[in-house]
């Protein structure tokens, strides 16, 4: 199979036109694109996502939902949706233009708005995921940050979404043809990814090239990936380290603005077909392709090979062929890898699987050469220090009283006095004078209370502090979404201090239960308000016939066990 490299059709508009839309937009109605979105916007207007010519209408989702076919019959896996919340839903009528702006505010598309409808997200994670499991990252996103409401409809380009960083190495599917034609490569195997490359990859990717007699893009993406995956910025440092390592004018290097659903064999099918509109020819497909790991069960969501299956029985209508992935291992008699089904007998095999790496990386210990290059170790041990050296947070939750506020201000003196890392205490009243005066109890005024906590403390947790929170924080969905936060940049440890209601109000401290039963203060959790009761913090501290010193000290044995703090 060679590749036709001719243009592929983009939205975009001319730039006189362009200039004109910008204008004329300043009087429609603003829609400010998510981060997600704006990634899918990008690939929808540079022709990455060619067919579609917009939002997905309510037919097209529910045909491609169903069959994975937009109802022209176009084959096209995933939802590529424009969700929005009630209220800008209300604002907007059928048929009316809307200005689609990056987060800054600049005008990208504007879109004519022929669909509004409220989807049903369960059926669409069943279908498209395969199970409604909020586990799985993508129907977490769908039912806890997509908006109620779908918009659907045709999109006119104005402008490629800015970007600061790598901009030499971002090309748009007719870049990337453009480059193929200009080279002269006529059959190019594309590597997918969202892991930095060890010298497997280098190998296997060479061999599935050489083997295809083909050049080889590696592509990996840069858009979003999986929460907790290397930041891209590393990543692709490591990736130009590793381009040198093979045969020169062979190989090509490209990122790819694409935001990842972890949809397994749907995910991998759309990988395919962006592949092709990139000009690719060849595609390699490995093992569990775009997982997102396991269910709620501790399950896998998806057979190891279903990715594979599913490429392979669409190849032929997709027009690109698939490549497996093959399984390379060092063989240390040989000093060189060998795909796993070629190992000769008798020799070691050696391996270090990802969870290993990462206890490597994150315990400080050896990364043998034969597994990566110097230059990759070096990039991953800039960016991720061992764990004890990383910044953290610690969310103390519980009732009212039940001495979240006397633990936490116990464990902050501890952790000072070992020293290392700055320490801030986000105790619930510091939080409520500081950040949220303004704030009552509501639900939805808890909720923006505990964000801001979040927030504060994922920065804090990013820049290689400890923060250490204590709030009630009453609802587990709340606490998910800070735990959310925080993890992207460090370790997120939850300890509920599981004082009965009984107890707190027995003690009653601040007199405030008193008053909650008297009627004087509203919604007074435990009281008049609910309490969702952590079902897995990292640790439940009973405070009952346990003095504050011990509480601390278990938090401390916690930290150390985690390897938060050397012990
Ligand atoms: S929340 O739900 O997480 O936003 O609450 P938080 O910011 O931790 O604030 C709790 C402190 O506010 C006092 N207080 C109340 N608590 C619960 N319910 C009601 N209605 C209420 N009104 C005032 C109370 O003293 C809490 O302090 P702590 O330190 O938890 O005892």
């Amino acid at each position: 199979m060679a590749s036709n490299l001719a243009p592929i059709p983009e939205l975009y508009v001319s730039y006189e036109s362009a200039q004109k839309l910008k204008v004329e937009a300043g009087s429609l109605v603003s829609h400010d694109l998510t981060p997600r979105q704006i990634c899918d916007l990008e690939l929808l207007m540079n022709g990455g996502f060619n067919p579609l010519k917009g939002f997905l209408t309510q037919e097209d989702y529910d045909s491609v939902v169903e069959t994975m076919r937009t109802k022209d019959g176009a084959l096209w896996p995933m939802p590529v949706t424009l969700d929005v919340s009630e209220e800008f839903a209300e604002k907007v009528e059928l048929d009316q233009d809307i200005a689609l702006r990056d987060q800054e505010g600049v005008i990208l598309a504007t879109m004519t708005v022929t669909d509004k409808w409220v989807p049903n997200k369960s059926r669409e994670a069943e279908k498209v995921f395969g199970a409604d499991d909020s586990a799985h990252p993508a129907v977490n996103y769908l039912h806890n940050h997509a908006g109620k409401v779908y918009l659907g409809g045709p999109v006119t380009g104005i402008q490629q979404p800015v970007h600061y960083d790598f901009k030499a190495r971002r090309d748009t599917p007719n870049e990337l043809r453009a480059y193929f034609r200009k080279m002269g490569w006529r059959k190019i195997v594309a590597f997918q990814t969202r892991n930095p490359l060890h010298r497997a990859h280098q190998e296997l990717t060479f061999r599935a090239a050489k083997e295809a007699q083909a050049n080889l893009l590696i592509h990996p993406v840069v858009g979003m990936t999986k929460p907790g995956d290397v930041d891209h910025f590393t990543r692709v440092r490591c990736y130009e380290a590793v381009l040198d390592k093979y045969p020169s004018s062979t190989t090509h290097l490209s990122l790819l603005n694409l935001a990842m659903r972890m949809g397994g064999p749907r995910e991998a099918l759309w990988h395919a077909i962006i592949r092709k509109n990139h000009g690719l020819t060849h595609f390699i497909v490995g093992r569990d392709h775009a997982g997102p790991g396991k269910n709620s069960e501790g399950e896998d969501f998806y057979g190891p090979y279903d990715a594979q299956e599913l490429v392979r029985q669409h190849q032929e209508e997709v027009g690109i062929e698939m490549v497996d992935f093959k399984h390379m291992v060092y063989v240390q008699e040989k000093a060189q890898y060998y795909p796993i089904d070629e190992v000769p007998e008798g020799s070691t095999v050696l391996n270090i699987s990802g969870t290993e790496l990462r206890r490597r990386l994150s315990e400080g210990l050896e990364i043998p050469e034969w597994f990566s290059f110097p230059e990759v170790v070096k990039e991953l041990r800039r960016t991720k220090p061992p764990r004890a050296k990383q910044g953290f947070t610690v969310f103390f939750t519980g009732f009212s009283g039940s001495g979240k506020s006397t633990i936490a201000n116990a464990l902050m003196v501890k952790l000072m006095e070992m020293g290392g890392r700055p320490v801030t205490l986000l105790d619930g009243d510091i939080v409520r004078k500081n950040l949220s005066s303004e704030l009552g109890f509501s639900k939805e005024h808890r909720d923006l209370n505990i964000r801001r906590i979040g927030y504060v403390a994922s920065e804090i947790t990013k820049n290689g502090g400890i923060a250490i929170c204590a709030p009630i924080a009453p609802y587990a969905a709340t606490r998910r979404a800070v735990r959310e936060d925080v993890e992207n940049f460090g370790a997120f440890v939850e300890v509920h201090v599981a004082t009965s209601i009984e107890e707190c109000e027995r003690r009653d401290r601040k007199g405030l239960y008193k008053l909650a039963r008297e009627g004087k203060i509203k919604e007074f959790t435990g009281i008049s308000d609910p309490y969702d009761v952590p079902q897995t913090p990292e640790l439940r501290v009973e405070t009952e016939g346990t003095d504050v010193d011990n509480c601390a000290h278990q938090v401390i044995l916690k930290l150390e066990q985690m390897g938060l703090i050397a012990g």
